[in-house]
């Protein structure tokens, strides 16, 4: 070996441990570099999924909350971080609604930042809340768009969903009929209202002998004088109503409201219970055996389509109202159970809308609505508790359970928030009667003279 090639040789082996060394101190390096990206992708990869199951419209992941209620889809859309990546949006098929929500999403944002100051934005959102409510109570609507504001997104949301084929675009408010004339259209809708059992496809299935042979008016006539409705809102909690209540003829409650362990606030008689159909084809009501549903009369309910399909009905209720209907009325033929015919919900809808200058979800209107309406029917003065919201108005749902959701009181399925401000054009209550007692009278239709 010559000396040249032993030196090459030599500086070779030096070379290479050097860069054996900074190789391995590399790699040790890269080691960490490689801890830490993997850890960023960990990270990375929780946020995304968090963020993906709070994103609204788009199909929930096994582990995701449901949005289904638009209560939390607002939710979701105000705790939505705003560094979401477009290009994953835009991998969403449901595109135009994506982004008509994201507008609403920016407005919101934009208006919460304005009012922001120092609180939080429960506090904010139920501060609007009250504000909404103090101007339901105080009868003043004339600025709709604060409304809309509120429910712009989930009217959007079942305008396009549209799940009733409800055709409603020429029916809005053009002039502001007078109270008079509001309740001569609410009088006129009353006529067919519950299934006589002779339409098809009920009659071939024998139902002119299962529906009772009465009508509802046939059933009390003219004999009620005062009747009382008692929303289910939690508002009604401390209100001392119990008595007052149970002063009247006859008394209305809703779905599931108990009156045991609440009669110092809501009384202790029920006369008719409104049900809607998820009382009876949901289990966990227990309808058959549940003592709230015994001794009373019922009227259930169950959308049907808006072009009065009976047959699609009968086919593809919401919840299966049917075979619970027929089994109570074999069971026990003695108690007065009708199921309202759905084009009377439509009907009712059609007088909401049409006196409302915005679109209005094409949802059936409330039980809460459709229960006073049905008591203006069979009585000379309705009182209705806590419909509009007295000033012990609360984020909770019911005052019977914990359920924490603005919706139930302002609307998300049901147009509650145009029913209230239609509810409350109806009748001379003061705002005092109102948001103090949590109570608005309402007159009979029969007391009321109209052309037909
Ligand atoms: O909640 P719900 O209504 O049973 O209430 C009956 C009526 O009281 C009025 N209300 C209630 C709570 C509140 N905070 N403010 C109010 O003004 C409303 O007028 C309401 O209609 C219904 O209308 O049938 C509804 O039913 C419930 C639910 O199906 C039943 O309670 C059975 O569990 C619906 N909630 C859900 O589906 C989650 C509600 O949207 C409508």
């Amino acid at each position: 070996m010559t000396k040249t090639s032993l030196t090459h040789w030599y500086f070779h082996c030096v070379y290479f441990r050097t860069s054996m060394r900074s190789m391995k101190r590399r790699v040790k390096k890269l080691d960490m570099v490689t801890w830490l990206l993997f850890l960023m992708v960990v990270i990375l990869f929780v946020q995304m999924t968090r963020v993906y199951s709070s994103m609204p419209l788009i199909p929930s992941l096994p582990w995701s909350r449901d949005t289904d209620d638009f209560q939390d889809r607002l939710e979701a859309i105000l705790h939505r971080p705003t560094w979401m990546p477009e290009s994953w949006d835009k991998q969403h098929p449901d595109l135009e609604r994506y982004w008509r929500e994201e507008r609403l999403r920016r407005q919101v944002r934009k208006r919460l930042r304005g009012t922001s100051l120092g609180l939080t934005r429960s506090e904010i959102r139920t501060r609007f809340a009250k504000r909404v409510l103090d101007r339901l109570r105080k009868g003043d609507m004339s600025n709709e768009r604060m409304l809309s504001l509120l429910v712009r997104g989930q009217i959007q949301h079942y305008s396009l969903e549209n799940k009733f084929n409800v055709v409603s675009k020429r029916q809005r408010e053009t002039s502001r009929s007078s109270r008079e004339e509001l309740l001569c259209q609410l009088k006129r809708q009353v006529g067919r209202w519950t299934l006589s059992g002779t339409e098809e496809p009920f009659s071939g299935l024998g139902w002119a002998k299962l529906v009772p042979n009465a009508t509802v008016e046939q059933l009390y006539g003219e004999r009620l004088k005062t009747c009382a409705v008692v929303s289910s809102a939690a508002s009604i909690i401390n209100s001392g109503l119990g008595k007052e209540i149970d002063s009247h003829d006859a008394v209305l409650r809703y779905n599931a409201a108990p009156t045991e362990g609440y009669e110092e606030d809501v009384g202790t008689k029920t006369t008719i219970r409104v049900i809607n159909s998820q009382i009876l084809g949901s289990p966990r009501f227990n309808f058959s055996r549940s003592e709230l549903y015994k001794n009373v009369t019922l009227l259930a309910w169950d959308p049907g389509p808006y072009n009065g399909d009976l047959h699609r009905w009968y086919q593809e209720p919401d919840f299966d109202l049917f075979s619970a209907y027929v089994e109570r009325r074999r069971r026990k033929p003695s108690q007065p159970f009708y199921i309202l015919h759905p084009s009377y919900l439509w009907r009712l809808w059609d007088v909401i809308q049409g006196n409302t200058k915005e679109d209005i979800q094409p949802n059936p209107p409330s039980s809460g609505f459709t229960g006073i309406m049905v008591m203006m029917a069979l009585c000379e003065q309705v009182d209705v508790y806590e419909f509009i919201p007295s000033r012990r108005q609360t984020d909770l749902c019911h005052y019977y359970d914990y359920l924490e959701n603005r919706a139930c009181t302002l609307g998300a399925y049901h147009p509650l928030l145009f029913e209230k401000a239609l509810v409350r054009r109806l009748t001379h209550s003061t705002e005092r009667d109102i948001g103090v007692k949590g109570r608005l009278s309402l007159p009979g239709f029969r007391t009321i003279q109209c052309d037909t």
